[in-house]
């Protein structure tokens, strides 16, 4: 009789398990956009479409082989539907995590890790999710995780306005939620208001005076919060221009971590001293300004490979320039965003666990880890054992305005998934049932982890 208790865990590189017909395995993607799901042993896991699209989305230096599955730091294997759970993961964030693959041989899988893994074997109840649940337990324990803060509501301009957001946008939904009585904590200013990225105090001619944005949501009786992209430095931006150095890679060959806003986008090296300098001069003033609620976008720039400053690990780099911020900011609340996801454990208070939500479902790349509501919703899922043990999960903001594809769909997922709870429509923009669907979900917020029965 197996026991219900995962085994302890053993270290290894390689393994061999026998499969059959009714196998599944459960891949980890490296950060919130990149696809996690669990598939059949025969099936085909989602890869990215462009190489662009492969640095800002999945794990940059990391391609799997074709025929493979592959979880950055984490994978799951049930040999069928009465079988144990083979989890094999990293051990802990703050070391190098493995790239675990998965190949079919003839009636096997061969396991293969980069790097040293933990192995388990879980027989109880939930199956894969159940058996990640009760791994992230574990791992939450030695990585370190303190209180889990509650989270607060909110509203985000993205999801509506996207990058052409206006102060009179968010002046204009400030007096909506008002008048609407909404149960909002938070008002949370997100990508457009910056003139470019990596200069995140000046601001874009749509812009006066971000002083008067917080002014008009305090006087309203609620919280001021901001989208920043900390580890990203735009190849327009006045930053990487003064400060070539500042890069992974150095001046003269600066690490590509993608492109996006109609430029190359390149790595902040979080253990530059200047660089830190920084980073605690942006989040000290936006404190200043009046804003407590910061979501941390674009952070998987900061665990990229490549030559720094101090000779340390990516991982390593990376959570030291989130402790960097962390101390600039104060009390703030911290939503991690495009975060790896294992390396963030323990330092921030809510995690985006999926790819972008959108008004439409399918993603016009084909590409999964690209905003959709199909691509949302499958990732989002796969990451419920997070929630409450790694911090808050963060399944992406409410929208259910009519133009919405699949509305229903999308609130429903919230409903189950999503941890912290933002709406994102103009809300001037919702029907009768868009208002009520708002008005419930924001209304209460789910602490507890999620159970897999
Ligand atoms: C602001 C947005 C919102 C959103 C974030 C993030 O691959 N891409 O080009 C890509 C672009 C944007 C994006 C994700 C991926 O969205 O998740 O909530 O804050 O940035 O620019």
């Amino acid at each position: 009789m197996m026991s219900p208790m995962p085994t302890t865990p053993r270290l290894l590189e390689t393994f061999t398990l026998e499969t059959g017909p009714k196998t599944i395995v459960h891949e980890q993607g490296w950060q919130s956009w990149s696809p996690s799901a669990t598939y059949p042993i025969d099936g085909v896991p989602h890869r990215s479409t462009h190489p662009d699209i492969h640095v800002m989305n999945y794990r940059s230096d990391r391609v799997p082989a074709p025929g493979t599955f592959q979880g950055e730091g984490l994978l799951a294997v049930r040999a069928g539907p009465d079988a144990p759970v083979h989890v094999f993961a990293a051990p802990s964030g703050a070391t190098d995590i493995a790239s675990i693959a998965a190949t079919r041989v003839g009636d096997r899988l061969e396991i293969r890790a980069s790097a040293p893994v933990e192995h388990m074997e879980d027989a109880g109840r939930g199956g894969i999710g159940g058996a990640l649940a009760r791994w992230a337990d574990r791992y939450a324990a030695t990585t370190g995780v303190g209180t889990i803060r509650p989270a607060p509501t909110g509203w985000c301009s993205w999801y509506h306005y996207f990058a052409g957001v206006t102060a009179a946008d968010m002046d204009e939904n400030v007096d909506r939620m008002g008048e609407l009585d909404l149960p909002i904590d938070v008002v949370q200013l997100d990508d457009g208001y910056e003139a470019q990225i990596g200069d995140w105090l000046e601001l874009s001619e749509r812009f006066a005076s971000l002083e008067a944005v917080v002014a008009r949501i305090r006087a309203a009786g609620r919280r001021a919060g901001v989208w920043v992209a900390p580890f990203l430095l735009g190849g327009k931006s006045r930053t990487l221009a003064e400060h070539p150095d500042w890069a992974i890679g150095g001046p003269d060959t600066p690490v590509d971590a993608g492109r996006n806003w109609d430029q190359r986008v390149y790595a902040l090296d979080t253990t530059h001293p200047g660089a830190q300098a920084y980073l605690r001069s942006v989040f000290g003033t936006l404190g200043d300004i009046g804003f407590d609620f910061l979501k941390i976008d674009f952070l998987y720039a900061g665990a990229m490979p490549g030559p720094r400053h101090a000779g340390v690990d990516p991982v390593t780099a990376y959570r030291e320039g989130l402790r960097v911020i962390r101390a600039a900011a104060g009390d703030a609340y911290v939503l991690g965003c495009g975060a790896p996801i294992l390396p963030s454990v323990g330092l921030v208070d809510a995690m985006r666990i999926s790819p972008d939500t959108a008004p439409e479902w399918e993603p016009p790349s084909g590409d999964l880890a690209h905003p959709s509501g199909r691509a949302s919703i499958l990732t989002g899922e796969s990451r419920a054992f997070a929630h409450a043990r790694f911090w808050v999960n963060d399944a992406d903001c409410l929208i259910v305005r009519p133009a919405v594809e699949r509305r229903e769909a999308l609130a429903e997922h919230v409903e189950r998934f999503g941890g912290l709870r933002m709406s994102s429509d103009r809300l001037a923009d919702l029907d009768d049932w868009g208002l009520a669907t708002t008005r419930r979900l924001l209304s209460s917020v789910p602490a507890e982890p999620f159970v897999p029965s």
